[in-house]
């Protein structure tokens, strides 16, 4: 008999929904999840000591494999030292100098405890530098749950936007545009209706909250000169894309350079985390040196530092993105071809260490086109390959992740389980 049933019982009476996050109660996809005891390289072992091959990898974060050795040894060390001084270290310079280094449009840089953090901070340091209040975000992209960005388009045309949670007045969001991603016509309308008042645009560079979307050709760009055009300030959200899908995230791979981009997930190693950065002239208006306030108690805290510089040392092997990004390759290439192989309308997409599936045809380009996939067909392969030892994420709206520890042998046996799936679909 299974624990995991028993202890998600008990975690519902004492927490809400049985979980910290949302994502992880399995709403979307049924059943009981999994309580994991420990994880290494790839794999998670849950409260029966079931093995599963890893495709969650912490939403990101685990991008070398789970409890790597160096990383353990680095968090053991600074843990040893004081897990928290709330005064300035030299790690944070290191952590600082090593993103500053990575990550050309990043000249300043500021540490915070989670992506929410981050973005919420950058949203407000746009209106500060900027003087105006609006913000533009689209439909599909998540950047924490901050009031402002928790919006959601009504029909997906130039529209402000209505609340997706309750708790969130209307007034906190009247100043919040929803677009479509990818259209980059519904961009330019705004700026013809709004310019002056716009303060930023916020974009997940590769879309990764509703499941893998990638950017159309010229949207990026397009976006960058529209920004440039009226004053506004560009935001490249890389919490999740950021060293996951080449060293110097999507901005390396387009050479679009973004007015700030906000961070999190790997810079942290699995440790709480989160940093925006951008111009040296915009940072400087952050307190204490500028009037846009921000603070935090465990920002730049020891113990996470000492994972991420640990982690974003791994990242700089010769190699280590050509072989991640091989990697996920054979994944989504192998598994397109066994659903081909078993008639299951199938796609997937892939950048550096981040996937996508969808049951469909064709990959798509939108929520919309994401929202009219097999829904119900994932679910069922979701659960197939989760019996089968295999732990996708647990909603067909979410981008999955293969680390360095995820070997041919590993893809091999995903593949493996897939086929058998497959033919029950
Ligand atoms: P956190 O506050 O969860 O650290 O980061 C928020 C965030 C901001 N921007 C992007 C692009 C993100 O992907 C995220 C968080 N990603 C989700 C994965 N869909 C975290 C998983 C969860 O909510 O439990």
């Amino acid at each position: 008999m299974s624990r995991n049933p028993e202890l998600f019982e008990r975690a519902l009476r004492t927490i809400p929904g049985g979980v910290n996050s949302p994502v992880r109660a399995f709403r979307s996809v049924g059943g009981a999840p999994r309580f994991i005891r420990r994880a290494q390289g790839p794999y998670l072992w849950d409260a029966d000591g079931t093995r599963y091959i890893d495709y969650i990898g912490s939403w990101g974060p685990a991008i070398l494999g789970h409890a790597h050795p160096e990383v353990v040894r680095a968090v053991q060390d600074a843990a040893a030292g004081g897990l928290s001084f709330g005064t300035p270290t030299e790690a944070e310079i290191e952590i600082a100098e090593a993103i500053v280094a990575r990550i050309p449009s990043i000249e300043k840089v500021r540490l915070v405890s989670s992506g929410t953090e981050a973005t919420m901070t950058a949203i407000r340091l746009a209106r500060g530098f900027t003087g105006r209040p609006k913000i533009v975000k689209f439909e599909g992209c998540y950047h924490g749950h901050a009031d402002s960005l928790l919006v959601k388009a009504g029909s997906g045309l130039l529209t402000f936007g209505n609340p997706t949670s309750a708790g969130v007045p209307p007034e906190f969001i009247q100043h919040t545009l929803v677009l479509d991603y990818n259209r980059l016509a519904s961009v330019e309308e705004a700026f013809q209706r709004h310019g002056p008042e716009i303060a930023c645009v916020i974009v997940e560079p590769i879309a990764g909250n509703m499941n893998l979307v990638k950017p159309a050709p010229g949207f990026l760009a397009g976006l960058r000169k529209l920004c440039t055009d009226h004053g506004a300030l560009l935001i490249f959200d890389e919490v999740m894309t950021g060293f996951r899908v080449g060293p110097q995230g999507v901005q390396g791979l387009t050479g679009i350079r973004p007015d700030l981009t906000t961070l999190a997930k790997i810079i942290g190693g699995g440790m709480p985390i989160g940093a925006f950065g951008g111009r040296a002239d915009i940072m400087e208006q952050i307190a204490p040196v500028g009037p846009v306030y921000q603070a935090g108690t465990l920002s730049g805290n020891p113990v996470a530092v000492a994972a991420g510089l640990a982690t974003l040392r791994l990242l700089s092997a010769p190699g280590f993105y050509d072989a991640l990004t091989a990697r996920t390759a054979r994944l989504v290439s192998g598994l397109t071809e066994r659903a081909r192989a078993a008639g299951v309308p199938f796609s997937a997409d892939y950048a550096g260490g981040l996937f996508g599936l969808y049951f469909s045809a064709t990959i798509p380009t939108s929520l919309a086109e994401v929202s009219r996939c097999d829904i119900e067909r994932f679910n069922r392969f979701f659960h197939g390959m989760l019996d089968r030892g295999v732990h996708f994420a647990p909603s067909a709206f979410e981008a999955g992740f293969v680390s360095a520890a995820h070997d041919d042998a590993v893809i091999d046996a995903t593949l493996d389980a897939a086929q058998a799936v497959f033919a029950t679909l």
